[in-house]
């Protein structure tokens, strides 16, 4: 090694020694300056090589340069390193970054549907009232005028616990306890999963329904009407027509079923109505007076109405569903575009 090579050799092991001990950034740049600035002991070296007879120039330049050219390296690593922060170096990870947005859940439809329902009749004056899933003979059927031999009694409808104990087919029975305890004026809303054995696409053994019920002196068809039509152009946010279709329930009479003009087609007819124009969304009638007889009240002097609908039905046609099982199935992918 030249005498010159070895002077090189030694800057290169001092400025190397030197960053060691560097504690930060500005100590380091400190060193870039004494060793590669304008007038640093690598560029001076640099720039007397031309003071060298010109055989032995080439080698110099060349050990200088690689010399030079590590310490630049060496340096810029080390400021690199005492700039990131410490708990940085040793996980990979940057905490100033934003954390990732957690995943937020949404509501459930058919429980955005059953809180609008309920919401709804909420303001036109309608307590909520809840009961009981398993019920008893009496209060599913017996007090709601459902004779023992009615069809909706049938072993195919009806989950039975025991002979007398049933899962409710319908949330009737919330009111007949509301009637058992209370006495008019009723405004009550029975919103609750009821169940049946049956199972199809629009249809499954446990489903969501709300009734309602309306107890009070002189209450008219004409009161049910209205108070169902303010309902149903509200909670499908259009101004829809109604009809009301003679039909008929144990616990009504007269009983009706309504139609609105099917949202789909506007009533010209399409697969959803089949071509009737018309979508069957709830039930209703004026409460049987044998119902109101069961739970004691005069009905010389009282009279009132009711009226049923399911959650799922009425979710369906809000949101535009065709098959109930996807209420069901919990795929997020269904229940996240709501
Ligand atoms: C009492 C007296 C009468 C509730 C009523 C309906 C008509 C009705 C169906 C809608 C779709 C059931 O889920 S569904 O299949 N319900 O059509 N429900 S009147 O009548 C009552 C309730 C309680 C004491």
């Amino acid at each position: 090694m030249t005498r010159l090579n070895q002077t090189i050799e030694a800057i290169k092991s001092e400025a190397l020694a030197a960053l060691d001990q560097a504690g930060d950034p500005e100590a380091v740049k400190a060193l870039s300056v004494k060793y590669l600035g304008r007038k640093g002991l690598v560029t001076l070296f640099l720039r007397n090589i031309t003071a060298l007879p010109p055989e032995e120039r080439p080698a110099a330049g060349k050990a200088a340069n690689i010399i030079k050219q590590e310490l630049e390296a060496s340096f810029q690593a080390a400021e690199k390193r005492l700039s990131t922060p410490g708990d940085q170096q040793e996980s990979g990870i940057d905490v100033t970054l934003p954390g990732r947005p957690a995943p937020v859940g949404t509501l459930h439809p058919l429980t955005r549907i059953n809180r609008r329902i309920c919401d709804i009749f909420n303001r036109m004056g309608f307590n909520i009232a809840e009961g009981p899933e398993v019920e008893n003979d009496y209060h599913n059927f017996e007090a709601l005028n459902i004779p023992k031999n009615h069809p909706a009694r049938d072993m195919q409808d009806t989950f039975y616990v025991s002979d007398n104990i049933v899962l409710r087919t319908h949330t009737s029975p919330i009111q007949v306890r509301i009637m058992e305890k209370h006495a008019p004026p009723i405004r009550v809303v029975a919103p609750g999963k009821v169940y049946r054995c049956d199972s199809d696409l629009t249809h499954t053994p446990m489903f969501h329904q709300v009734e309602g019920l309306l107890v009070d002196t002189n209450v008219s068809f004409g009161d049910l009407k209205g108070i169902l039509t303010a309902f149903v152009q509200e909670v499908f946010d259009v101004k829809t027509s109604l009809r009301f279709r003679p039909s008929f329930f144990p616990f009504t009479e007269p009983s009706a079923e309504v139609d609105i003009l099917c949202v789909m087609c506007r009533g010209k007819g399409c697969k959803v109505c089949s071509h009737t124009g018309w979508l069957e969304v709830m039930g209703c009638g004026m409460v049987h007076p044998a119902v109101f007889e069961n739970v004691g009240y005069d009905t010389s002097k009282y009279n009132g109405f009711a009226f049923g609908m399911g959650v799922e039905r009425i979710a369906m046609l809000h949101y535009g569903i065709n098959d109930i099982r996807l209420f069901f199935e919990g795929d997020v992918r269904f229940l996240g575009q709501f």
